[in-house]
């Protein structure tokens, strides 16, 4: 049953068309109550320069997160810059951070077609392939094995827009081993952590479009195979890097996480952000937006289960990818996270209090 179908948004479509919205939100103490059964974990992915070297930074992470995960450090660029070596640097100082302060670490990712090493692309037999990819799984896990929990194992494995038979993004992995490289990749991980929660990480199935419907579709078709066939696989993560422009289509994604929970997976929200490059200039009200599309999204999610986490991509607008992409033609500073660059909360960080433990 979905608490949408008896509790009706107080934000919803009102600010759909950018209209009126003044004061809508942050929401109150009893919006916490109604929309929550549980608190969920909290966590917010970590750049490993700035932990215990930016003070503020730092704060905010410990005082905030139950969990972090490392915006890089176990990306095949940062961990194997060349074929022989594994540089454990980055992910050894996130873990023991995670450990001094009381939270735990998602690993971040094992298997992405992006920041590869360029010797890894030009990997140029299935055999060559295969060989470096169980290797890569079973040294990283060896090591962390009983230290992180939680794997993103394949990264966006979804073509940007399936269809026919190109359902699965081009990669090194997927040219060399076909769509087999996420069976093997799961296999492989399960057998060197048995004890690990194994996901697939993926985003954008949250938009009322064409595109999002089908790789809605190609996704559930994935999962349902993986399952099928007996291959160990825990949950889905939805990254949530909401395009600010666009309203979320809600049914859509509730019943998208209706028929991944039917398949016995969790759902977590891993990278929650809201590209604001669209959006008015004006501070107050792009900040309502962003909240609102939060919330909807969290809404329609929670409607049907409780993700196990809830992870935002940064913590503070002071650091954040989405200018690397998504600039504003206006030369403002995009405002995608709980936190502005000062680190005071924002109308989004009140909507997260509603779901999560932040
Ligand atoms: O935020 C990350 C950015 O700093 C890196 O340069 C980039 C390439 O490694 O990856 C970004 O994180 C991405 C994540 O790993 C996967 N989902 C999309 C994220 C934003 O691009």
């Amino acid at each position: 049953m979905r608490r949408r179908d008896f509790l009706l948004s107080a934000v919803g479509g009102t600010l759909a068309a950018f209209g009126s919205f003044d004061d809508i939100l942050p929401l109150n103490a009893a919006g916490r109550a109604e929309a929550g059964d549980a608190e969920i974990p909290y966590g917010a992915a970590v750049k490993t320069e700035l932990l215990d070297v930016d003070v503020q930074y730092t704060d905010a992470i410990k005082r905030y997160c139950r969990m972090i995960v490392g915006e890089g450090g176990l990306k095949w660029a940062d961990l194997r810059p060349q074929p022989e070596t594994f540089d454990f640097t980055q992910a050894d100082r996130q873990l023991e951070f995670a450990d001094a302060n009381g939270m735990t670490m998602r690993g971040h990712t094992l298997v992405w077609y992006a920041a590869m090493p360029d010797w890894a692309l030009n990997l140029a037999t299935p055999l060559a392939a295969e060989l470096e990819l169980v290797n890569h799984i079973e040294t990283v896990l060896d090591r962390y094995r009983g230290r992180i929990p939680s794997w993103d194992v394949v990264n966006e494995p979804i073509a940007d827009d399936p269809s026919g038979r190109d359902v699965i993004r081009p990669s090194v992995w997927s040219e060399q081993l076909g769509r087999g490289y996420i069976e093997t990749s799961l296999r492989t991980a399960a057998e060197a952590d048995p004890n690990a929660q194994l996901i697939i990480n993926d985003f954008n199935f949250e938009k009322p479009t064409t595109q999002c419907r089908r790789r809605r579709a190609a996704m559930i078709d994935l999962l349902r195979e993986l399952k099928d066939n007996g291959v160990p696989l825990h949950g889905l993560g939805l990254q949530g890097h909401l395009t600010g422009a666009s309203e979320i289509d809600q049914d859509g994604l509730s019943r998208f996480v209706e028929d991944v929970n039917e398949l016995e997976l969790d759902v977590l929200v891993t990278e929650l952000d809201v590209i604001d490059d669209k959006l008015p200039g004006n501070v107050h009200v792009r900040d309502q937006i962003v909240a609102s599309r939060v919330k909807d999204y969290l809404d329609a999610i929670t409607d049907v289960v409780q993700p196990k986490a809830i992870l935002t991509w940064g913590i503070s607008d002071r650091y954040t990818w989405v200018p690397m992409w998504f600039s504003r033609s206006d030369g403002l500073p995009n405002r995608p996270l709980p936190l502005d660059d000062k680190y005071q909360p924002k109308a989004l960080f009140s909507v997260l209090q509603q779901y999560t433990s932040i």
